[in-house]
């Protein structure tokens, strides 16, 4: 991902890292920053890793200020896989950069009904220009009667603390 995340004025490259998993069984995750000095970058430097268990192999990693200081933020689109009754359970948390390193990932909106992460593909933007950045996802939502590929963009808008609950803008067919 790109974004300011030291609010220096150029922006930095994040990455989301697969860090295997743990003796223990959980599942290591953890972010690295290449900090822009307006020519070259800085080596990776560690700013999370997780704690819990966090699957990398879970995650659609998006980025932009969410909560509105300045520092651009990291979010990622989790999968929780899919329950009994056929639901598909998805996640959204956020990081909050605090200019050096990230806290931890804070669940900011969590499916209530069948939301595939699978077949999501998450964006930011700040789509309200209230400042604080949203996020769009595209949807791939099936396959309309004569055969054609339907998708749809859902919306989740900041508040700054939280998102709120996914509107959908639009489905169509592009082919
Ligand atoms: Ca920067
Ligand atoms: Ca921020
Ligand atoms: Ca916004």
């Amino acid at each position: 991902m790109s974004g300011d995340y030291n609010a220096d004025g150029k922006d930095d490259v994040a990455v989301l890292y697969n860090g295997g998993t743990s003796a223990d069984g959980k599942f290591v995750s953890s972010l690295y920053t290449f900090a822009s000095n307006g020519t070259a970058f800085s080596n990776p430097r560690k700013t999370w890793t997780s704690s819990g268990s966090f699957n990398w192999n879970a995650t659609k990693p998006t980025s932009a200020d969410y909560n509105g200081d300045g520092k651009d933020d990291v979010a990622v689109l989790y999968n929780r896989g899919t329950s009994a009754d056929g639901t598909h359970q998805s996640a959204l948390f956020t990081f909050a950069s605090d200019g050096t390193d990230f806290a931890a990932p804070r669940e900011v909106w969590t499916s209530t009904g069948s939301f595939s992460w699978a077949a999501s593909q998450p964006v930011s933007g700040d789509f309200t220009k209230d400042g604080k950045g949203d996020i769009g996802v595209l949807y791939r939502s099936g396959t309309s009667a004569d055969g054609r590929r339907l998708d749809s963009l859902f919306t989740f808008v900041s508040t700054g603390t939280d998102v709120k609950a996914p509107v959908k803008q639009w489905t169509g067919s592009v082919i």
